[in-house]
């Protein structure tokens, strides 16, 4: 039996590496109908996977496994960001326990004032943020200075730059896309999460962009858990969710402007979209 690690999953082929090698390999049963995701570690025996070693964690969107970081891609223009998109996909690393820095790409199309201002809350909440230009690889070595061992997954919207991101990081040359003039989104130029290597045993996947994100799969009353701004406020209430509750913490902070605004009201409304989910999906 041989050990290996998804690098891509394609029709009923993963490419596998194992070793020195990189294999095509068919998936054995149930791991062909989506049991099997880049980044899982895998059992190989012949031209079969037949099983897949226990996750650490998993994301559903990018559908990646075994992740060590997870970097939110975003830009300001072309195409804007939304604030509640990077709020999703933080809260989905803090939901498994995965760390996240947020890389604000294509600098180039947003004064420093506009990018001070955007990253100002996540700042603030304790994230780290990076300003980069992939295109002439401004701001490429603070990123790849923190890729910790293991995997990284670039995660955002179509046309932020997460294949040019990659190809900055790892010299290897992958598809990437013109936006559209008149939408001013991306094509969704990537098809499929695909893991680089970068040496040293560190990983950086490229995944497909997206345009609607879930919120986890958690209980309504445990999505403040997520926040970690929210950590350290005193509420009179332990379980308190920071709502309509008197004397809470997060509140105050809130209003001494200490906790952004935004932050908190798009936080006020994935509560409410969590709470109207069927209980089976908290
Ligand atoms: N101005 C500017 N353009 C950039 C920068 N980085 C990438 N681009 C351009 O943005 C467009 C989209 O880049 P991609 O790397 O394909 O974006 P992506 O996030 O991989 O998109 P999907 O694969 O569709 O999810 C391309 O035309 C890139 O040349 C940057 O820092 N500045
Ligand atoms: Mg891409
Ligand atoms: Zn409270």
């Amino acid at each position: 039996m041989k050990l290996g690690v998804v690098l891509r999953v394609l029709g009923d082929r993963a490419q596998v590496r194992s070793g020195e090698e990189i294999l095509s390999l068919r998936p054995k049963g149930v791991l062909r109908d989506g049991g099997l995701l880049a980044g899982d570690e895998v059992e190989i025996s012949g031209e079969h996977i037949t099983k897949v070693r226990p996750r650490r964690n998993e994301l559903g969107r990018p559908p990646v496994a075994n992740a060590s970081l997870l970097l939110v891609v975003a830009t300001l223009r072309d195409p804007a960001v939304q604030p509640s998109d990077v709020d999703r996909l933080l809260l989905q690393a803090a939901a498994v326990g995965l760390p996240a820095v947020l890389v604000l790409n294509k600098s180039d199309l947003a004064t420093a004032e506009q990018l001070c201002e955007f990253a100002a809350p996540y700042r603030a909440a304790g994230y780290a943020v990076v300003e980069t230009e992939a295109i002439c690889r401004e701001g490429v070595a603070q990123v790849r200075g923190a890729l910790p061992q293991g995997l990284a997954v670039l995660a955002g919207p179509s046309g932020v730059g997460k294949s040019s991101l990659l190809t900055a990081l790892t010299d290897i040359a992958v598809e990437v896309g013109a936006i559209s003039a008149r939408l001013r989104r991306g094509r969704h130029t990537t098809r499929s999460a695909t893991l680089y290597e970068l040496g040293e045993g560190r990983l950086v996947a490229d995944t497909p962009g997206f345009s609607a994100l879930e919120l986890p799969l958690v209980q309504p009353w445990r999505l403040r858990d997520l926040y970690p701004e929210f950590g350290g406020r005193e509420c009179r209430f332990s379980d308190c969710v920071h709502r309509a509750e008197p004397d809470c913490g997060v509140r105050d902070a809130v209003d001494r402007g200490l906790i952004d605004q935004g932050r908190y009201e798009r936080y006020l409304r994935f509560l409410a979209e969590i709470e109207g989910r069927p209980p089976q999906w908290h």
